[in-house]
């Protein structure tokens, strides 16, 4: 008995505060239900194992708060991506949070926009140690054990235009202060804003760390106090590129020792741009591509692996490899195969040219007169052309399903659209001709 009662004598000698030591998970937009989008995959196998990646990632995160003993997870908004369709996706939270109760671990969240109040119909009882925020003012929660003050504030709809930020509390002295906040903050390009506030607005509550949500990105607004986007769990579109996961923050004497990401995603996101300048034929290019993919065989590890494929530069390949789309596209997902078998082929945009005097050089005597390069490069111009080619696209995009032309950034740009249909007769005309 005299062992443990030294350490209490001793703890009594200081503030609690400054003696504990604890770490906790920083998460946001596990956006739980979301398709992940964009993907030109026809296998629905493949499909499906990247749609349940984001279930997967959140599954790893509670594993490793469980096996690190963190002392609380916070989520920072956007836990669901919408009202859900049916229960599954509410109790697969459920199931998730019920293993961290049971290890002791609680869960503190605020809701977002995509979660917020009025978006989210339904409801299932999650366990007592879960705890969110109301969604008509700021309020506090206290884990008394460790003299650690939760402020936070969740969305009630899904546009919030108030600066949150200045309605959260003083920080209380003597605890350690986390505010959490679903916020574009000071702005973002490809997050619409929501709760805006400056990094000012946060240092000056005076806490020790901010907690925040909304941005997919990570980043570090500041490290004093610290202002951090953990960014989401999961990518889910060639938007959303690179690691992703969530942090873990080690507190000790009432500061933050260190911020450290835990890479959790299942499936990743990468663009790959391929020059192909001067290689002579398909054969060549379709070997630069699998030297330019094979080091995204090593950062797949044990994930899916999405990859955009953008080629570009002059070659004479041009024409056959934009007149064979679907052999090309073949190809370069048999190299990606050998590299990885779940590094897959994302998309193929072929932004290749055809060298500027090869054309004509190339041509027999026959077809100078009539070059067919010049003639169609003449229709392309032709306004009358452009008119009634942007007509028939807008016909095609009125009939895609919802969301899907956009999706595709399908007719974005008719002269990549016209380049590649020359592309396309051009390479059938001189397979012809060879
Ligand atoms: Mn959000």
């Amino acid at each position: 008995m005299a062992k443990p009662a030294t350490l209490p004598a001793r703890l009594k000698a200081c503030d609690p505060s400054s003696m504990s030591a604890f770490t906790f998970i920083h998460a946001a937009d596990l956006h739980l239900g979301s398709p992940l989008s964009g993907l030109a995959l026809k296998d629905p196998d493949i499909a499906r194992r990247f749609a349940s990646a984001g279930r997967r990632a959140f599954e790893d995160l509670v594993t490793a708060a469980i096996e690190r003993s963190v002392a609380f997870l916070i989520v920072a908004g956007d836990v669901y991506d919408g009202d859900w369709s049916d229960n599954t996706i509410g109790l697969f939270f459920a199931r998730q949070v019920a293993r961290l109760d049971r290890a002791g671990i609680p869960v503190i969240l605020v809701r977002g926009n995509h979660d917020a109040e009025s978006v989210i119909t339904r409801s299932i009882t999650l366990p007592a140690s879960v705890r969110s925020f109301s969604a008509t003012r700021a309020e506090t929660h206290r884990l008394d054990e460790l003299k650690v003050a939760l402020h936070g504030r969740s969305f009630p709809n899904r546009a919030v235009e108030e600066n949150y930020a200045l309605t959260y509390p003083a920080a209380l002295p003597g605890w350690f202060n986390i505010g959490i906040l679903h916020t574009s903050c000071t702005g973002h390009a490809a997050h619409a804003t929501y709760a805006p506030c400056s990094v000012a607005d946060l240092t000056g509550r005076g806490y020790a760390y901010w907690a925040l949500g909304h941005v997919h990105d990570y980043a570090e607004l500041a490290r004093d106090p610290w202002i951090v986007f953990p960014g989401n769990l999961q990518g889910r579109s060639i938007r959303e590129c690179g690691p992703k996961g969530a942090v873990a923050v080690s507190v000790a004497d009432g500061r933050v020792q260190g911020v450290e990401r835990l890479i959790v995603d299942q499936a990743r996101f990468h663009h790959l741009e391929v020059d192909l300048s001067g290689l002579a034929g398909e054969r060549e290019a379709v070997v630069a591509i699998e030297e330019a993919l094979r080091p995204l065989g090593a950062a797949a590890a044990e994930r899916l692996m999405a990859v955009r494929v953008r080629l570009h530069g002059e070659t004479p390949a041009h024409d056959r490899l934009a007149a064979d789309r679907d052999g090309l596209t073949a190809e370069i997902q048999a190299a990606a195969h050998r590299i990885h078998e779940d590094l897959w082929l994302e998309r193929l945009r072929i932004e290749t040219a055809r060298p500027s005097r090869a054309v004509t050089e190339a041509r027999p005597d026959a077809f100078a007169a009539i070059d067919p390069a010049t003639l169609l490069e003449a229709v392309d111009r032709d306004p009358e052309f452009r008119a009634r080619a942007r007509a028939a696209l807008a016909e095609i995009t009125a009939k895609m399903p919802g969301g899907l032309a956009e999706a595709e950034d399908f007719g974005a740009d008719l002269d990549a659209l016209c380049a590649e249909a020359e592309a396309v007769i051009l390479g059938r005309l001189s397979g012809r001709t060879c």
